[in-house]
């Protein structure tokens, strides 16, 4: 490309100016961190109130350490604005906005609009990157034609590469700095430039020979996780038939220390990632060649079943200490997605509770993070986790065990508990039945 080694020496020198599109908790993310290397950096984003938040200081983006977003304002070198024209004086773009899925399908439709608005102000000399999460051939098939639209010409005027963010919420052993990136480009010299951007933010960078070859990597990375729990989750669908405690077995399976990775069963899969991102990949799979993805379709099946068979398993542990679900006061401690975080998407644990509401069983429910859960029917507000509380309920029903909880009390105090994720501690488990 004309000016590359312009763009790669103002890279390496941290002069290069950014632009990163989409202000959620990867761009920000990615922001913070050019701004904290030294670059002055551009964050874009079309919701006018996150923007004019974010300059005012304030860090209105969950998932984003607070530290990070004051050290990154502290270095007057990131600015906020919905305004596209700001890509102009950049060197670098980065597109950091969402993926969902609509109707079990990819929804590119904020990455369209974010290249769209690109185009007529992309500068010759400059390099494009895509972070969101999405099926392999995105980034040339659907970005690279319309930021061509502007006028600038791929490999001539500009470099475009695609490497997937990698930041996880919440975790404060693994930061943008310290997770090694992937970056493929749409030729060597775009991976090379990319690559030598990401080396001045992160340890370690992961040239690959392709930007499907690097959207391809992150499906394959939260795919796994999701195959692996639909693995145990049959698991313990089989031991509970013999029964077999699944959770023993999967500790006695851990003790090899080569060749596992322990996953463990529970209430279903949620979150914004896990459950999506295998959808790009069978949706792809069946669209460009005609074949299913049928390992990942299975087990996207089996996890999605999870929150009937919980639910079920919990009117069978009811049953079987005489009470009928129907009319049974039942308590559900922690509805987010996972432990410690205040996510609800895509929870299975507000499933369950909602197949029980289905049912007729009385539900309350606990959870730190949220006070209120609207959802299929269910209109709740959090219940107060008091002794009087957890002595009164029919069943308490631990789905989310945030740490929180006083796992020990609720067993002392409750009549009969059903953990859906092993968190009760061993003695005094008379009354608690696992799944
Ligand atoms: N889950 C199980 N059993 C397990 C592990 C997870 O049922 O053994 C469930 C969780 O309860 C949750 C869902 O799966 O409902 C997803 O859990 P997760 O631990 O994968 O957490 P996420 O969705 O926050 O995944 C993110 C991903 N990070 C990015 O995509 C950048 C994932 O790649 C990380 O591996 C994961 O965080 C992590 O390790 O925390």
């Amino acid at each position: 490309m004309r000016g590359s080694t312009t763009l790669r020496r103002r890279i390496l020198r941290r002069e290069a100016r950014v632009c990163v599109v989409g202000q959620g908790y990867v761009g920000l993310s990615v922001a913070a961190g050019a701004a904290i290397a030294g670059m002055q950096v551009d964050g874009v984003d079309s919701d006018g109130q996150r923007v004019a938040a974010l300059t005012a200081g304030d860090n209105v983006v969950p998932g984003v350490a607070d530290a990070t977003f004051s050290m990154a304002s502290d270095t007057g070198r990131l600015a906020f604005g919905t305004d596209f024209s700001v890509a102009a004086a950049a060197d670098v773009v980065l597109i950091c906005v969402p993926t969902p899925l609509v109707d079990h399908r990819p929804d590119l439709s904020a990455v369209e609009s974010a290249a769209r608005a690109l185009a007529p102000h992309l500068r010759a000399g400059s390099l494009v990157v895509l972070e969101s999460t999405t099926y392999p051939g995105t980034t040339e098939q659907v970005v690279q034609p319309l930021l061509e639209a502007g006028g600038r010409k791929a490999r001539r005027d500009f470099l475009l590469a695609y490497s997937p963010e990698r930041i996880d919420p919440g975790n404060d052993k693994f930061g943008l700095h310290n997770t090694p990136r992937v970056v493929g480009g749409i030729t060597p010299e775009a991976t090379s430039v990319a690559a030598d951007f990401y080396a001045q933010l992160v340890d370690e960078v992961v040239p690959v020979s392709s930007c499907r070859a690097a959207e391809l990597a992150k499906l394959l990375e939260n795919t796994f996780r999701m195959v692996n729990i639909a693995l145990v989750n049959e698991l313990a669908m089989l031991c509970a038939d013999q029964g077999i405690d699944t959770w023993e077995v999967i500790r006695a399976a851990a003790s090899k220390p080569f060749g596992f990775m322990p996953f463990y069963p529970g209430p279903g899969v949620g979150g914004h990632c896990i459950p999506l991102d295998p959808t790009y990949l069978t949706w792809q799979s069946r669209r460009d060649t005609g074949k299913p993805y049928r390992l990942v379709e299975l087990a996207q099946d089996i996890n999605a079943q999870m929150p009937v068979y919980v639910a079920g398993r919990i009117v069978e542990t009811l049953n079987a200490n005489g009470r009928s679900v129907k009319g049974a006061s039942v308590l559900a401690l922690g509805v987010t997605y996972k432990p410690d975080v205040g996510d609800i998407r895509e929870s299975a644990a507000i499933e369950v509770i909602e197949h029980l509401h289905r049912k007729g069983a009385r539900i309350a429910f606990h959870d730190p993070y949220v006070s209120r859960v609207e959802s299929g029917g269910l209109r709740l507000r959090r219940s107060a986790l008091t002794a009087k509380a957890l002595a009164a309920a029919d069943c308490v029903v631990i789905l989310t065990p945030h740490s929180s909880y006083d796992l020990e009390e609720v067993v002392e105090r409750a009549q009969l508990v059903f953990d859906a994720r092993d968190a009760t501690p061993p003695p005094g488990r008379a009354k608690v039945v696992t799944l």
